[in-house]
């Protein structure tokens, strides 16, 4: 009946010309005679294979046991301890050491760290600090343990299980003689969860004893009795052949305090923080249509936060195009495009829009957004850099993250800046990205030179005319128009959602590269389309601004006229496009004088951090086509007096 028992020892390392051996991994398991095969081969795959480097030299050390020596120790019982940072981590061990009676446990848990080039432990003495080791630089190595074969169910790949390891370390180490307790912390760098251990404490997990990226670990056994008795234990220790029973897989049952963090607490102290900076966020309600006159509670205002810039939204013949529509094609449009087909107001917009923005096609999406989105994504990829612009909206910004392209940030509408990142990352491929009209601060990218930067380069042009088209050039067909160029961005991306009136967003550029974006746009292929009655809308307001052009014309000279009535009162603003930034600095005093404004009954927003910079703090009016010199006015007038 009596089966053979082995104990098998790995070790690899790698031998320098002068001799000096650098150690890669070890490991060690005890196997009755039928396993020793598959165990010896699972330990040279480990030692093949290590994360450390390539050995040039591994050590497979087999020797029979004497089964009737070998002791068995049942598993030290587990709980976890979550420490929020090392820091608490550290603590926690230190508190454990001194309940556990050991009266310097700061000093000890110090020098946990300093342990980190031994490939055994420090033996300390708990009362005097002395250390016990034989050989200080090696240490004290434990070996010759494993879990019992029939309990344990926890996995022995290829790749180190540290704590199925660690836990058959600790349970040895606490039942040697004259050992109160044992600190570990892993030296591998990613492992950032130790230990402590005793016969009293059981195995105390402590999830985070130091950051990731940090190499420095150790051991310490904590020795307690007669120095003269010492070698009795370090014996035990490096020769008693021990296999422990019970050992299993972690799981919950291990915590300590099975309570999660609280992250809704946490969420509602963020948002009260918000309101204490001025920085929390609410919707006003509004009740009617929009207009340059809103009706808010039952009563009239003036609106100067609607980029509804041409006074579309509300127009009756894109209402009854809208209306059609639904009578027509119904509300929903079922899925993406791709999957339940295509209605003809889609297809009629996208002529629309490409005829608009004079581009042999375009493509549309459920929002603007989405069209930054998805465009930038399916156009950059991780091997490309995309150069953009620091004052860039979200959804540009959001791109760039999605497409996991290299984003280099040129200073805002500076091209000599722009050039030079260009030449400090050359690269293969990449894009310019650029808003046409940028979105706080109502200014215009300086398109020729950014056109001709991206034609010398090779890079793909992007311009974002959400606020430019229905506003800039004699007609409203945006950036091209206003700087008279003939040449286009490769991609012009916009909505329809501000002058258009309606809702939407699109792409226009040549054919291939519509029908590429088509092809490769998450965002296009993932969401369910803008419904038939939004994009009817969006062809009649097209519609309009092509046939009445009075409209673009409208809107500019009440632009001017604001800003001519701004000065009057003292204050100076400057913009090219409907919108008026009028910089306040002071996120309070900017929310102050909007929330005035709105008592007064004018809707004109503050826009702040993270919009725009800390201390950035504006209002932001923008212009309609459709306010009255009178409205404008009045509106200057108010402002002019919070103003002081
Ligand atoms: N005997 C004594 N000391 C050792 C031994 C050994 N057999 N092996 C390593 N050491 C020392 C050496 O100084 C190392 O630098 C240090 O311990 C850390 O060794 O429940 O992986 O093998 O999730 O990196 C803890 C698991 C894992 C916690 C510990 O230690 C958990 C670990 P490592
Ligand atoms: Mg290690």
């Amino acid at each position: 009946m009596d089966k053979k028992i082995y104990s098998i020892k790995m070790r690899a390392s790698r031998t320098a010309y002068d001799g000096a051996s650098q150690h890669i991994s070890g490991a060690e398991r005890i196997v009755p005679e039928r396993d020793v095969q598959t165990i010896a081969a699972s330990l040279l795959e480990r030692a093949l294979k290590h994360a450390n480097g390539e050995p040039n030299c591994v050590n497979l050390r087999l020797e029979l046991q004497d089964a009737r020596n070998i002791q068995h120790l049942e598993v030290l019982p587990v709980r976890t301890i979550d420490s929020a940072t090392p820091e608490e981590g550290l603590a926690a061990m230190t508190g454990l050491l001194e309940g556990a009676g050991v009266p310097r446990a700061a000093e000890i848990v110090a020098m946990l760290p300093q342990a980190h080039h031994m490939r055994g432990a420090m033996m300390l003495d708990a009362e005097t600090l002395e250390r016990l080791e034989p050989d200080p630089r090696r240490g004290v190595r434990a070996t010759y343990m494993d879990a019992e074969e029939s309990t344990s169910g926890v996995s022995y790949g290829p790749h180190k299980n540290h704590y199925a390891e660690a836990i058959v370390l600790a349970t040895k180490v606490a039942n040697a003689p004259n050992i109160i307790a044992e600190l570990c912390i892993s030296d591998d760098s990613d492992y950032c969860t130790g230990y402590i251990a005793s016969r009293e404490l059981g195995y105390v997990r402590i999830t985070r004893l130091k950051h990731p990226g940090d190499a420095r670990g150790g051991r310490i056994f904590l020795y307690r009795g007669d120095p003269f008795a010492k070698d009795a234990t370090i014996r035990y220790l490096e020769h008693q052949c021990v296999l422990v029973g019970g050992v299993r897989p972690l799981s919950s049952a291990d915590r300590l305090d099975p309570r999660p963090p609280d992250r809704l607490t946490e969420i509602k102290q963020e948002l009260e923080t918000l309101k204490a900076d001025h920085l929390y966020r609410e919707i006003r309600p509004i009740d009617g249509a929009q207009g340059p006159r809103v009706v808010v509670d039952g009563r009239e205002m003036l609106m100067f936060s609607s980029n509804n810039y041409l006074d579309l939204a509300n127009d009756a013949r894109v209402k009854n195009a809208a209306a059609a529509a639904i009578g027509k094609y119904g509300v929903g449009s079922g899925a993406s495009r791709l999957t339940s087909g295509s209605m003809p107001p889609h297809s009629e917009v996208e002529e629309l829009v490409a005829e608009f923005k004079g581009t042999e096609a375009a493509i549309t999406f459920a929002t603007g957004y989405m069209a930054n989105v998805g465009c930038i994504q399916a156009l950059c990829g991780k091997d490309d850099v995309v150069f953009s612009d620091e004052l860039n909206h979200a959804s540009i910004i959001d791109g760039c993250r999605l497409s996991r392209a290299r984003v280099v940030v040129y200073r805002h509408n500076d091209m000599v800046d722009l050039e030079e990142k260009i030449l400090l990352n050359p690269s293969a491929r990449g894009m310019i990205v650029s808003d046409g009209v940028f979105s706080m601060d109502g200014d215009i990218v300086n398109l020729p030179a950014l056109l001709d930067i991206a034609s010398r380069y090779g890079l793909l042009s992007v311009i974002d005319e959400a606020h430019a088209t229905g506003v800039l050039g004699e007609t409203g067909r945006g950036v091209c128009e206003h700087f008279g160029v003939d040449v286009k961005p490769d991609v012009i991306i916009g909505t329809f959602s501000k002058a258009v009136g309606s809702e939407g967003g699109f792409c226009c550029g040549s054919g291939v590269l519509v029908d590429y974006i088509r092809n490769k746009a998450r965002s296009f292929i993932f969401s369910t389309a803008p419904s038939p009655a939004a994009m009817a809308a969006t062809a009649a307001g097209l519609r309009i601004i092509m046939e009445e052009p009075w409209r673009v014309v409208a809107l500019r000279r009440n632009v001017a006229l604001f800003l001519e009535a701004l000065s009057e009162h003292g204050i100076r603003a400057e913009s090219q496009s409907a919108i008026i930034p009028i910089i306040v600095g002071d996120e309070a005093k900017a929310m102050e004088i909007s929330r005035t404004l709105h008592e007064r009954g004018i809707h004109l927003s503050a826009i702040r951090y993270p919009t725009v910079g800390r201390g950035a703090a504006r209002l932001r009016a923008a212009i309609m086509a459709t306010h009255t010199e009178d409205d404008l006015r009045r509106a200057a007038a108010t402002i002019g007096e919070l103003w002081k």
